[in-house]
């Protein structure tokens, strides 16, 4: 543990990037996006990509965030009102959960991560700019999509979560679902293309000298929240795939008359669902890290603790979900696991507290609006976590679930633990982005009218929950006595929340313009993204920070002295080269630098990528299916065009040289290192989404006594048997062919994937036959749904190999790769390793496993 000391940090305010002037603009000009309308589509700048996420969060915040909770707030506020129609309630409450869970606050954790990361981190940009471009862009077409729903006047009525049998063909008949699940489901891809994005970020891209141990807090819990997002959105995107089939193409996942499940549904929700919660609340914490030691003036304590906690909380997290299902008849050694885990989850959140408030403790608060906004958060977080405590035990939710009790719990911890420290970042990095402070005095308005508010606004519903007040009901009997905490809750809203709100918009409006100048480093504060000016330029850094502690500028008497072969490449790097766009990546725990690498330039590919994926929901969404293959086109056409080889910009003799002198390698034809992680978390998500149809597979097998059922034959063994031999031979035949490039036998090398390509084609060809031509259908039960669903699955990810071997066959034959640059063809054989194995495993689960019974 860090020990706790007393010593009290002299900041040193304003410590610019030291370069020369010429060097720093031929940077900042090789950084920049083109200019203009063509320049906006092809963006794919760090600094543009990050603002855009948060100002896109901002505004489906407006739209749904807050106008609908003020309607809602009006209708209940008094007893028997009519103001609203039920439906028009429900579509409200609907609308409220979905925005706020799905297309808010992620998108402004994942704006700040793309705009804070690269200079909390001390390196030029993100690894793959252009992947967060197509985040991006997927995200803001996933939300409009969903939005759109109004426009048609088929808005979605089944709550955030989508309940079936509600949300399915029986009981919601029309599009309006169609656009929950669909529109969602593009912002979805956003959300984890952006996740790959801060994963490698963090891991692989810092400044020379960051090791693991001196990652600001805030990084580290992006990092965690990155990966849930992975493991969390993967389960939603497959359990909304489900959904989709059920509604539109007929299968019977969740029909129980035909061996279906409701419940399945419910568990996949919250195995997203659950994790969702503390994907918000993690980086929240990590903004509340960074903010306290700067505004006591004092090291923050237990850093090591606090990064145990929040990995903590993200493993944890995934075993709760069941504690949304009290209330569905579990086993009572099911609820006891629950209760205990749930339960469980206070320890590290707590810990984090501890933390928090013994930094706090010995030091000297500065009270300006970032750390009020914080302190506002311990108090309100710390009530809404106890009453969270308090439904995990299963008697006491049984009377409080599904009531306003609820409500209350989950608006102290979202608006408290989530919103609070998001206006603490504001108010605390608007002046590095902007060059111009908050005012401070409009910020202590916006917190009290905020901190009293949220009190005024959920406080009562506690006590009416308790009183048997249920939540998403439109109305309420007069002499039941609610009326009352009703009305205070709507004058909480109404006279403190929403003028909380406008204050805020007026404040940041204003001080664009006429704020106070900023200067580097108003706050005096210790993290390496106040070394540069503000507004910071294009590249950031132009020569890297060298990084040997935790609180660099408070700690070091510069960023540019520290051991001799960090320094050779932060300072290479500052000196050449300046035609293209360079970074680093270093080793993921010692920070050493591993890799000079080329950064993608601005491309189009990104945005029409995007827009295939809108065209493949849009099919769906308007049962036009034949466009769906043509949004797969451009899918396929876009990516391949995005990952286009351009000539590498210097000679293999180049890169020697600067090997020879700074004694770190280059790739100017791009990066091996970040390349081969972002495969593997490639391949990290296929897995998840197969993991969660075979957990939906066997679901449905526990609940149905005869598997198959009586009438359905078992398949036939022998095509699926040779299929998945052959495909296992294509592997192995691609994985011979490298080893020949390997020792520079390129007939071999072509050879190999040529026959892998063949072989792999064959198989592949038999088992759509053998599926195809199965005795039972996808309609018929369930478990033809879950049969088809993943053998087609399996399909997909053996198609998706196929053609990555086509692809590395195509730039073999122009001669592309050597034993030397061929990062590519190792990715597409980590892909097949992949593919063989998850062939393997759906073989055995399809057609051996109905053998076992
Ligand atoms: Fe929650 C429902 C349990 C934290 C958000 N939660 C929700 C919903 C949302 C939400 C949105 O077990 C509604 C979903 C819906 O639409 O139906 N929640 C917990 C627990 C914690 C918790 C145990 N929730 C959060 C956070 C959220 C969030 C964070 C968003 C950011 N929540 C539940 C349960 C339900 C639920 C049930 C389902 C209810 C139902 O019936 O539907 C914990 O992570 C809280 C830990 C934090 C603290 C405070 C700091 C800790 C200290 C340590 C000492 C404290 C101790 C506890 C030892 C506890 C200082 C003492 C206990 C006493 C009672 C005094
Ligand atoms: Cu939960």
């Amino acid at each position: 543990m860090n020990p706790p000391r007393p010593t009290t940090p002299e900041p040193r305010r304003d410590t610019p990037a030291t370069a020369e002037p010429a060097t720093h603009e031929t940077l900042d000009r090789l950084w920049a996006d083109p200019p203009g309308l063509w320049g906006q589509l092809t963006a794919v700048q760090n600094d543009k990509i990050g603002v855009r996420l948060i100002l896109t969060g901002f505004f489906f915040l407006l739209l749904g965030g807050s106008f609908d909770s003020v309607l809602m707030r009006l209708q209940l506020a008094v007893a028997e009102n009519d103001l609203l129609s039920p439906q028009l309630y429900n579509e409200l409450f609907t609308n409220h959960g979905t925005v706020t869970m799905f297309l808010v606050i992620l998108p402004l954790f994942e704006g700040f991560a793309v705009l804070l990361l690269p200079l909390l981190l001390g390196t030029r940009e993100m690894p793959f700019p252009r992947l967060g471009a197509f985040g991006y862009w997927t995200f803001l077409f996933g939300g409009l999509l969903y939005y759109s729903a109004t426009l048609f006047s088929h808005v979605p009525d089944a709550g955030w979560f989508a309940y079936t049998p509600l949300s399915g063909p029986q009981f919601s008949p029309d599009m309006a679902i169609d656009f929950w699940v669909l529109g969602l489901g593009v912002a979805e891809v956003g959300a984890i293309a952006v996740a790959f994005e801060i994963i490698i970020g963090v891991l692989k891209t810092r400044a020379p000298g960051m090791t693991l141990g001196r990652i600001p807090l805030f990084a580290w819990s992006l990092l965690v929240m990155a990966f849930m997002i992975l493991f969390a959105f993967t389960p939603l995107i497959v359990g909304s795939l489900l959904l989709e089939l059920d509604r539109g193409f007929g299968t019977q996942f969740f029909n129980p008359d035909l061996g279906g499940s409701s419940l399945l549904w419910q568990h996949l929700f919250w195995i997203f669902g659950h994790p969702e919660v503390y994907i918000q609340s993690v980086p929240a914490a990590g903004i509340v890290s960074m903010i306290i030691p700067v505004f006591v003036r004092r090291r923050i304590i237990g850093y090591n603790w606090l990064v145990a906690s929040v990995v903590a909380i993200g493993f944890l997290s995934f075993g709760l979900w069941a504690h949304h299902m009290f209330a569905v008849g579990l086993a009572p050694i099911i609820l006891s696991f629950f209760a205990a885990a749930s339960m469980m989850i206070a320890i590290p959140t707590g810990v984090q507290f501890f933390a928090w408030i013994a930094t706090i403790w010995g030091g000297r608060p500065v009270w300006r609006p970032p750390f009020l906004f914080v302190v506002g958060f311990l108090v309100i977080f710390l009530i809404g976590g106890i009453t969270g405590v308090m439904v995990a035990a299963p008697p006491f939710d049984l009377q409080a679930h599904d009531s306003h009790f609820v409500v209350g719990h989950l608006h102290y911890v979202l608006i408290g633990g989530v919103a609070f420290p998001i206006f603490a970042g504001v108010y605390y990095w608007f002046p590095k982005f902007t060059g111009r402070l908050l005012s401070e005095r409009l910020g202590r308005w916006n917190f009290w009218l905020l901190f009293v508010g949220v009190n005024v606004a959920f406080f009562p519903m506690h006590i009416v929950g308790l009183m048997g007040m249920p939540r998403r009901v439109y109305t309420y009997d007069e002499g039941l006595g609610w009326g009352i905490y009703n009305m205070i809750s709507t004058i909480g809203v109404v006279a403190f929340i929403v003028p909380g709100i406008a204050v805020f918009v007026w404040n940041v409006v204003r001080s664009l313009r006429r704020g106070e100048a900023a200067g580097a480093n108003p706050w005096g504060a210790d993290t390496l993204e106040w070394a540069v000016p503000s507004p910071p330029a294009q590249h950031g850094w132009t020569n890297l920070p060298i990084v040997t502690s935790r609180h660099p500028l408070w700690d070091q008497k510069d960023l540019a002295s520290g051991d001799e072969s960090l320094v050779s490449t932060a300072r290479g790097l500052g000196e050449w080269p300046l035609r293209w766009r360079a970074a680093v990546t270093v080793g993921t725990a010692d920070g050493r630098p591993q890799e000079v690498f080329r950064v993608a330039d601005p491309s189009i590919w990104p945005l029409v990528t995007a827009g295939g994926v809108l065209v493949i929901f849009l099919g769906e969404l308007s049962k036009i299916r034949w466009s769906i293959g043509i949004g797969v086109l451009i899918v396929v056409i876009g990516a391949i065009a995005w990952n286009w080889p351009t000539d590498p910009p210097m000679t293999v003799e180049e890169e020697a040289e600067f090997e020879r002198k700074h004694a770190v390698p280059v790739n100017a034809g791009g990066s091996v290192v970040i390349s081969a992680w972002a495969t593997a978390i490639g391949i990290l998500f296929v897995s998840i989404a197969f993991s969660s149809l075979l957990l939906s597979y066997f679901y449905l097998r526990l609940e149905n006594a005869q598997w198959p059922p009586v009438g359905i034959p078992d398949p036939g063994l022998i095509v699926g048997l040779v299929a998945a031999v052959l495909v296992v031979a294509a592997g192995l035949m691609a994985r011979w062919g490298m080893h020949r490039l390997g020792s520079d036998d390129r007939r071999g090398f072509l050879a190999g994937l040529a026959s892998s390509l063949a072989v792999g084609g064959l198989g592949l060809s038999l088992q759509i036959g053998d599926v195809t031509e199965m005795a039972f259908a996808w309609t018929d039960h369930a478990y033809g749904s879950v049969f088809h669903t993943l053998a087609w699955f399996v399909l997909v990810v053996g198609s998706i190999a196929l053609i990555m071997t086509l692809t590395v066959l195509f730039w073999g034959f122009r001669r592309l790769y050597t034993s030397r640059r061929h990062a590519a063809v190792a990715n597409v054989i980590r892909l097949w390793t992949a593919a063989q194995v998850i062939w393997s495993i759906g073989f055995a689960t399809l057609y051996l496993a109905p053998r076992l019974t």
